[in-house]
């Protein structure tokens, strides 16, 4: 076995540098030029490369150590090695390559090539390893400096991966091999919702727990579900929402005056179910509201039937089921089906084809509160009605010439605008308003 210490090699002014990488373990077998380590000084990191080819058997300094030319750094069996000491270590080639550490507030900001002096190279490293002054230390990408090793540098080439979307978690945010092999697998983690191109820049990864105490908790099967197609509908559908108002006083005079009744025959009358024939009443008379695109793009696939959904809350997020034939029903069986399916969501229970089939979708929040909102379309539905909570309003009389007060539903209407024009949008609402101000029209 022919063991050699390997020293340090001349690394120009890189004097009393501090070793902040360790690149091979005991054992590792390293063919020459590999590096061995990185050394940082407060203006540049280096790599070491191995002088020879061989095997590891003893690495002699650790990560915080402080080394100059000549230092002991590692043993290396080079038995069965050819070209043991035809090289001298003295003219290992050395590759170097300065970074600039990244601006505290550098993030998204255009940040200006820094001028800093060309690095130190000494003078035996041969032509084709000298470094270029600016791009061999710089990753200057979207205006933002990845601080990072040579041989990470390296290491996020091969595996393609962009350094200036990985944050750093060594010291003063320093891009680790870690954190390289954790950005890369959650890349291919991630769902492939970028098949539709859409080419956003990454979210900035950000360590919250900079700013003071914080908490992980993980999100819900249907949240993560979900989120997944709510971000899909709203990237993909270009929204547009029709706000209006509709006069609900004597609709909500009826309902209260229906509700002992609906009470004996174990219905809670609610003003949702008034609000699914409505809707089924405005779809009749709309029909690219009861329509889905088709997948070629080209077409309009118009339903015949009207099934409808009602968005519920539920303690692991929200879901959608579905009344189907709301056209053949009554008021009184939608509201009890409204709440046998809210009940069976809320515990869990709920069947996938319960989820399926739905032409439109209903959104109240009327029972929580707010003014409007813009509620996302339940793609591939085109239209989508947000319900807030009804207020007493002073609404002019003009026959009267009069202010009255009249209790007023705020509607939020959200449109697929591929599909539906804004009159069309305005009309919809338009005939809501009708059909919710004078309950009788329901029966029509
Ligand atoms: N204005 C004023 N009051 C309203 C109202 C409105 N628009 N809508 C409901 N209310 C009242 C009800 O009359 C009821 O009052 P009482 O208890 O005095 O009878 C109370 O608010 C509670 O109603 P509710 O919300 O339980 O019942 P509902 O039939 O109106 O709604 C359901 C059922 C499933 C839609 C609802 O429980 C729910 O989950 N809503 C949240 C939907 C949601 O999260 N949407 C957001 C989707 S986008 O993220």
């Amino acid at each position: 076995m022919t063991t050699k210490e390997i020293l340090v090699p001349d690394i120009g002014s890189f004097k009393d540098v501090e070793i902040i990488e360790i690149l091979i373990q005991v054992g590792d077998k390293i063919a020459a030029d590999d590096s061995i380590m990185t050394v940082e000084s407060d203006k540049a990191a280096m790599d070491i490369p191995a002088p020879f080819a061989g095997t590891v058997t003893e690495i002699k300094r650790k990560v915080g150590d402080r080394i100059s030319a000549g230092t002991p750094i590692l043993m290396l069996d080079c038995s069965g090695q050819p070209a043991v000491g035809s090289r001298p270590q003295e003219s290992a080639s050395t590759v170097v390559k300065s970074f600039v550490p990244p601006s505290p507030t550098g993030e998204g900001v255009n940040v200006p090539l820094p001028s800093h002096p060309a690095p130190e190279v000494p003078t035996h490293i041969a032509p084709k390893h000298r470094p270029d002054p600016v791009a061999a230390h710089v990753e200057f990408v979207s205006g933002k400096l990845a601080h990072a090793s040579p041989s990470i540098r390296r290491f996020a080439r091969e595996l393609g991966a962009d350094l200036t979307r990985i944050r750093g978690s060594g010291p003063r945010g320093r891009i680790l091999k870690a954190d390289v092999q954790a950005w890369v697998k959650g890349e291919l983690a991630k769902p492939t919702g970028e098949a539709i191109g859409l080419g956003f820049p990454a979210a900035p990864v950000i360590d919250f727990a900079q700013f003071g105490e914080v908490e992980s908790l993980a999100l819900s099967r249907i949240k993560k579900l979900s989120g997944a197609n709510l971000h899909r509908n709203w990237v993909s559908a270009p929204h547009v929402t029709q706000f209006d108002e509709a006069d609900i006083t004597d609709l909500e005079d009826f309902r209260k005056s229906m509700l002992e009744e609906a009470g004996k025959r174990g219905v809670k009358l609610t003003l949702l179910a008034f609000l699914m024939k409505a809707v089924v009443n405005a779809l009749r008379h709309y029909p690219s509201f009861n329509a889905s695109l088709a997948a070629d793009g080209e077409n309009l696939v118009l339903k015949k039937y009207f099934h409808v959904g009602f968005a519920c809350d539920t303690p692991d997020g929200l879901v959608v089921p579905v009344i189907r034939d709301v056209n053949k029903k009554d008021v009184m069986e939608i509201a009890r089906e409204l709440a046998e399916l809210s009940e069976l969501a809320r515990e869990r229970k709920l069947k996938i084809d319960a989820m399926q089939g739905g032409c439109f979708t209903i959104s109240s929040l009327g029972g929580i509160g707010g003014t409007a909102f813009t509620p996302i379309i339940n793609c591939p539905e085109v239209a989508i009605l947000g319900l807030s909570r009804a207020e007493i309003k002073p609404v002019w009389n003009k026959v009267t010439k009069a202010f009255e007060p009249r209790q007023m539903l705020p509607l939020s209407l959200s449109y697929d605008h591929r599909v539906i024009d804004g009159a069309d949008g305005a009309r919809f609402t338009s005939h809501l308003r009708l059909m919710l101000s004078d309950v009788r029209r329901l029966l029509l």
